[in-house]
């Protein structure tokens, strides 16, 4: 967490943090400031609002919102932002997270939502692509994602297959 962020990663409820933590990591290893709290779309629906207002003259540039089961958060933050909404699908128990992606994905015309893979892979490139954001105005943001691909190419390369 830091003081004057720059991306704001909310979650519906402290059970989605397991995943969404990746999104943080992703962040944290760019050098990207950013927040990380529990917003709920259905249990804490004023403080959504208040957030999703107040991101852009609280300096956030971009929001990742993840949310399992009926997730609303990332679109109604979108209808109440036009900060760019990452949305993260969590896994729920009941749906294995079609319920999370699809409440995400199917946004009507006119309050896009970007939506990401369901689970922890979703959450990284969410973080990913927020850092992809905000390079497009920072060279040296865009240099350090330039060797993080070069280095995850290299591994690729790397990996070896052991006949057991
Ligand atoms: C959603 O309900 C949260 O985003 C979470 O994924 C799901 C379950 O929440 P808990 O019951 O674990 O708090 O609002």
């Amino acid at each position: 967490m830091s003081d004057n962020p720059v991306v704001g990663i909310i979650m519906g409820s402290n059970s989605d943090w397991p995943t969404m933590q990746a999104a943080a990591r992703v962040l944290e290893e760019f050098g990207v400031a950013f927040e990380a709290r529990v917003v709920s779309a259905h249990r804490t629906p004023d403080l959504m609002f208040e957030y999703a207002d107040n991101a852009r003259a609280r300096g956030l540039k971009v929001i990742i919102a993840g949310a399992g089961g009926a997730a609303h958060l990332p679109g109604m933050v979108a209808a109440k932002t036009t900060l760019p909404v990452l949305g993260v699908p969590v896994q729920s128990k009941a749906l294995s997270g079609k319920d999370s992606l699809l409440s995400i994905v199917q946004m009507p015309r006119g309050v896009p939502v970007a939506t990401f893979a369901i689970g922890e892979a979703g959450a990284a490139n969410a973080g990913l692509f927020a850092v992809a954001l905000l390079a497009i105005d920072d060279a040296e943001l865009a240099d350090r994602l330039d060797d993080y691909r070069a280095a995850q190419t290299q591994r690729v390369l790397d990996m070896k297959l052991d006949l057991q």
